[in-house]
């Protein structure tokens, strides 16, 4: 794996710091390959064995997904804000034989393991396993890893990538961006998805760059880690913008000057995953004096469309296609549109994921002529792309997050009181779109939003559960029978 033969290059230099320390290239390596020897017990190869981890955000999390890569596993996150559910979910669904977790998750995860014939791992039993001295050789074009993404359909699917796959993902952005051994990069997203583990995490190590890891998002921290002065690089969606501008608001007018001047020290600071409002973009500029570069991507393809690194990044654009990355844009009836003509987003290039988990029916819907559809509208204007929204309604993008409207549906159907429902997502300043929950209550029933929040904590990550709710008498229908769900969206937008 060119990753892990790239990492012995850089040995004494610091790949990662957490909360707990920091830790060199050579110790990375070296605690991966424990993993992986724990991982094989007395195998030779895990042959692509489906190896789920609920690590927090730090040194473990990285050993154990490159020890899964190196023992010749397929490596799936699971969230660690997760609820039990949504972990069982992903274990199920992926057919997990081991689950590796933190000492701190053990408890958590017991229930899973109860009824499951699944080997228990915890992270510090196998990064203090004893070496083997060899390990199997890992063909490119093996799968990876598998990431759960929300869709068009009610439960997630797993995005299954390949080495190469991962590979190309990261050689792009590594050019695009010019990422060296020099940047220091501050991680503050979540790592069960592609943004925080391919653009963020994975670009720093294959440059042999320092990634400095929070365990979670916080505005004061990521403020203070602008002024020690040491980083180079800051990634993140634009409500986290949103979020480290409302703190620097609430600050002092001196805070304020030594906070602006801190980014003065950054070379580079990325939007993505949700559009990025223009005023976002003005504001930061104001504040921060960087212009966000903004880029496109989702789970199946990695980034396709990029601001540039140098020139001129145009607010409310995604910018250009990144090297080796194939864009078309096509009508309902899959014609491509001419220029300055809306038309659906569809990919072609090597960081283009292998297949739906298990799924080969949505593989093939997903494609057509080898064109991956991804569902977004853009417009094309002199060679510079612009989002225009998605085809579908049922999907929700909040903080940064794809949501399902049909699974939150599905879930809150379970409600003992609720008889039917609709889920939309209302356009909100701080969170881009909000999950917003038009209901019809069974006869005699009353709900408020904080019972069905905290009913619904117990089986949807957070960011999917509704935080706006409507009790209506009817929900609104065509002549079909159909739920109108932009007319749900108007009766949230009046209401205020
Ligand atoms: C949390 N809350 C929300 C919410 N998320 N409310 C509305 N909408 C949401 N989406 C509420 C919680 O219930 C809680 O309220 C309060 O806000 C604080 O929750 P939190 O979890 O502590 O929030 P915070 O840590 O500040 O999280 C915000 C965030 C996070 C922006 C840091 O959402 C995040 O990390 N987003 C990044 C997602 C990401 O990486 N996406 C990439 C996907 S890959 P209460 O009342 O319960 O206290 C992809 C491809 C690509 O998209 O192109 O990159
Ligand atoms: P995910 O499925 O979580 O990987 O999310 C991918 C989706 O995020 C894309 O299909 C887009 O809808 C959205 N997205 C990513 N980047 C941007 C952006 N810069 N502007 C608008 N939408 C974006």
């Amino acid at each position: 794996m060119e990753l892990i033969k790239r990492a012995g290059k850089y040995g004494e230099r610091v790949a990662i710091l957490d909360n707990q320390g920091s830790y060199t290239y050579r110790e990375l390596l070296d605690a991966s390959s424990r993993v992986a020897a724990c991982l094989l017990g007395g195998l030779e190869d895990l042959c692509e064995a489906r190896v789920a981890f609920l690590v927090p955000s730090g040194f473990q999390y990285v050993a154990t997904q490159w020890g899964i890569w190196r023992a010749g596993g397929i490596a799936v996150p699971i969230s660690v804000f997760y609820p039990l559910p949504e972990i069982e979910y992903v274990v199920d669904n992926s057919e997990a034989q081991i689950v590796v977790v933190h000492p701190d998750f053990k408890e958590r995860i017991q229930p899973v393991m109860r009824s499951r014939n699944i080997r228990l791992l915890l992270t510090t039993d196998a990064i203090s396993y004893k070496k083997r001295s060899l390990l199997p050789q890992v063909e490119p074009s093996r799968r990876a890893m598998i990431v759960y993404t929300s869709g068009t359909t009610s439960k997630p699917k797993g995005v299954v990538t390949t080495h190469k796959n991962i590979e190309a993902q990261v050689v792009t952005l590594v050019s695009a961006w010019g990422w060296t051994e020099d940047d220091h990069i501050l991680h503050v997203l979540p790592l069960h998805h592609v943004h925080g583990i391919i653009n963020a995490l994975t670009c720093a190590l294959w440059s042999g760059a320092t990634c400095e890891m929070l365990p979670r998002f916080s505005a004061a921290e990521v403020w203070s880690r602008f002024m020690s002065g040491r980083i180079t690089l800051f990634m993140a969606v634009p409500t986290i913008y949103e979020k480290l501008i409302a703190f620097w608001d609430s600050a002092s007018p001196e805070e304020k000057k030594k906070m602006s001047e801190s980014c003065s020290k950054l070379r580079l600071m990325v939007s993505g995953s949700a559009p990025l409002p223009v005023s976002t973009f003005n504001r930061w500029k104001s504040i921060s004096g960087h212009m966000l570069l903004e880029r496109y991507g989702m789970t199946e393809i990695g980034m396709a469309l990029s601001n540039p690194l140098y020139g001129k990044r145009i607010p409310g654009y995604v910018g250009r296609p990144l090297p080796g990355v194939k864009i078309r844009l096509v009508d309902d009836d899959g014609k491509e549109v001419r220029e300055g003509t809306p038309g659906e987003i569809q990919v072609r290039g090597p960081g283009v994921f292998l297949e739906y988990w298990k799924d080969p029916d949505a593989t093939q819907k997903a494609f057509k002529d080898g064109w991956f559809c991804t569902g977004d509208i853009a417009l094309e204007e002199n060679g510079v792309y612009r989002i225009l929204g998605r085809k579908s309604v049922d999907i929700i993008k909040t903080g940064g997050y794809k949501v399902s409207a049909l699974e939150v549906e599905d879930v809150l159907r379970a409600h003992p009181f609720i008889k039917e429902c609709a889920v939309v997502g209302v356009r909100d300043a701080q969170w881009g779109e909000r999950v917003c929950a038009a209901i019809v209550l069974k006869e005699g029933c009353t709900l408020d939003l904080d019972s069905l929040r905290s009913w619904a904590k117990e089986r949807l990550a957070v960011y999917k559960i509704p935080s706006r709710m409507l009790v209506l008498k009817e929900l609104p229908r065509n002549a079909m029978g159909k739920v109108v769900k932009p007319d749900i969206v108007t009766l949230f937008t009046v209401s205020g």
